[in-house]
């Protein structure tokens, strides 16, 4: 009888392919309609067995959430043991193993096994979810396909992506990186965040009251606990906590594509507010005076960051021996990636859009500051980095700070305590970040086409390669508009071709992303 024989009576009796839509491992795993994913839940479930295995035994992680993507939507991202999304040559197994049908899951998870040269071991799998009514029917097949490869399950329920990350560092780390409990996550940050506001001694045009967005997910719950550890220290008065649809007119994602203030923070003037997405790993500033809206992105994180880092480098005498540098994407505005590389003199690489493609590319600073500019992103420490660092005694404030962030990937309200951090350290106001440099002017948009993965790109996402033509045709758009730049590419976690475009004034933006549109449309269509 084959191994995998419960796999099979469990896939046919309860979690049957019933469709024969193709989908494929995106941006950040699988994305769509929640009504299509019980059965490529209960395969990552068995997946994350084998992966476990292929990793002689560490925890896996396995998060349900679709993100910043709609209510209706849902999603699996699956994360490796050191708290990396899923290496990048697994992703097309767990493409083929969704896609196969019940019959042949057998054969596929045996060529896995054969072709990654997988011994069977102790098979250790963390299950989180997020908030969405779809959630828990799909959490408990992944939780099927667990027990059915023979592997062991933890539930840990509802959790932000980050949180799901930091358990399973926490875990295989042994507590190296962090108690591996949900209290262990929130004391680590909470009493960083206390330690390093507690050591400022004036705060200058800082004020420690932020107006928060939860993106009614599960990062107005987080927020919640972070609310009650720091009361006293850090006032956040919070909107959007859940009883609104998710990521509905709110969320950071709908305040980044629309330059807009999400519901219930319209009217606000003069505060600092502060929005998180769906499972609450991306996060987004804005502030709104005498009406007008302004902006501070993840780009603005970024320099912020990596100004204030490269600052207590020198401080600590240690600016020769820890080399800085930041990760951005093709979506960064021009005047981040000029500011940070000539203002801050801070080296900057680029590479594609997905947050596995930043992290492995930061790992190769001393300090890697990554962020996109939608605001998923962190700062990630060499072994090297952190002994040297911990070893200085005029280094505390920088190891503090370290302590400040999750390493992991990103998350939106370490970000955010970061960014308070450096604000308070700075004695900076919303306004006196947002004057660092100006921002050119720029729109994104979403193309809807009959099929996006007909296009292909090159160069980090900033040239088309096919089809044919298109980005001849983008080329001559973008020659029309003074300090024009404009580029397209399929989403990974929705079924649309975004466009982005950046030019002197607001309006030729504007234009410039419409035109682009209509190109992408035509020839597509
Ligand atoms: C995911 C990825 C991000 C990416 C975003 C949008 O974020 O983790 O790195 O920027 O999708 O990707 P795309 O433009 O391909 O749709 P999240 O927060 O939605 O999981």
């Amino acid at each position: 009888m084959s191994r995998w024989a419960k796999v099979l009576e469990v896939a046919l009796a309860s979690h049957p392919r019933t469709i024969d839509t193709k989908i494929s491992y995106g941006t950040a795993g699988f994305r769509t309609k929640a009504e299509l994913l019980d059965h490529v839940m209960y395969r990552m479930g068995a997946m994350a067995v084998l992966r476990s295995w292929a990793k002689s035994g560490q925890v896996i992680g396995v998060m349900i959430t679709a993100s910043h993507n709609p209510e209706c939507d849902n999603g699996v991202k699956l994360v490796d043991p050191v708290g990396e999304m899923l290496e990048f040559s697994w992703e097309s197994l767990a493409t083929n193993l969704a896609n196969s049908t019940d019959r042949e899951i057998p054969d596929v998870l045996d060529s896995i096994i054969s072709g990654c040269g997988i011994t069977e071991g102790a098979g250790r799998v963390f299950v989180g979810r997020d908030t969405r009514k779809t959630s828990p029917a799909l959490s408990n097949a992944v939780l099927a396909g667990i027990a059915a490869a023979g592997g062991v399950a933890t539930d840990i329920g509802v959790v932000s992506t980050p949180q799901l990350h930091y358990m399973v560092v926490a875990t295989n780390t042994g507590g190296g990186y962090g108690e591996p409990t949900l209290d262990g996550y929130y004391s680590k940050l909470s009493s960083a965040f206390t330690s390093f506001l507690g050591g400022i001694k004036e705060f200058g045009n800082y004020s420690p009251k932020i107006m928060f967005d939860g993106a009614n997910g599960v990062g107005a719950l987080a927020m919640q606990e972070f609310m009650t550890r720091l009361k006293g220290i850090l006032e956040v008065t919070a909107f959007n906590t859940g009883s609104g649809e998710l990521n509905s007119g709110c969320g950071a994602d709908f305040v980044k594509v629309h330059q807009e203030a999400p519901a219930g923070l319209e009217a606000v003037e003069n505060t600092r507010c502060v929005s998180v997405d769906g499972d609450a790993d991306r996060v987004i500033y804005f502030y709104r005076k005498q009406g007008v809206f302004h902006l501070l992105d993840g780009d603005r994180i970024a320099t912020l960051v990596a100004g204030y880092l490269k600052h207590l480098l020198a401080e600590s005498g240690l600016s020769d021996k820890i080399r800085i540098g930041c990760v951005q994407t093709a979506y960064a505005n021009g005047s981040s990636t000029d500011y940070m590389t000539k203002s801050l003199g801070v080296p900057v690489s680029c590479v594609p859009t997905g947050v596995k493609f930043l992290h492995h590319a930061a790992l190769e600073f001393d300090i890697g500051v990554y962020f996109e500019a939608n605001g998923h992103g962190t700062v990630v420490f060499s072994q090297g980095a952190q002994k040297l660092i911990k070893e200085t005694p005029s280094a505390q404030s920088l190891a503090m700070l370290m302590n400040v962030i999750n390493q992991t990937v990103g998350d939106a309200i370490s970000d955010l305590l970061l960014v308070e951090c450096v604000l308070a350290a700075r004695g900076w106001s919303a306004e006196d970040w947002f004057h660092q440099y100006s921002d050119l002017p720029n729109k994104l948009m979403k193309a809807s086409v009959k099929d996006r993965t007909l296009i292909t790109t090159g160069d980090a996402e900033r040239q088309v390669l096919s089809p044919a033509g298109l980005q001849e045709r983008v080329n001559k758009a973008v020659a029309e508009f003074k300090r024009g730049r404009s580029f397209v590419r399929p989403s990974g976690t929705e079924d649309v071709v975004r466009v982005y475009a950046e030019a002197e004034t607001k309006e030729e933006a504007d234009k410039l992303a419409e035109t682009v549109v209509k190109i992408v449309q035509e020839i597509l269509s």
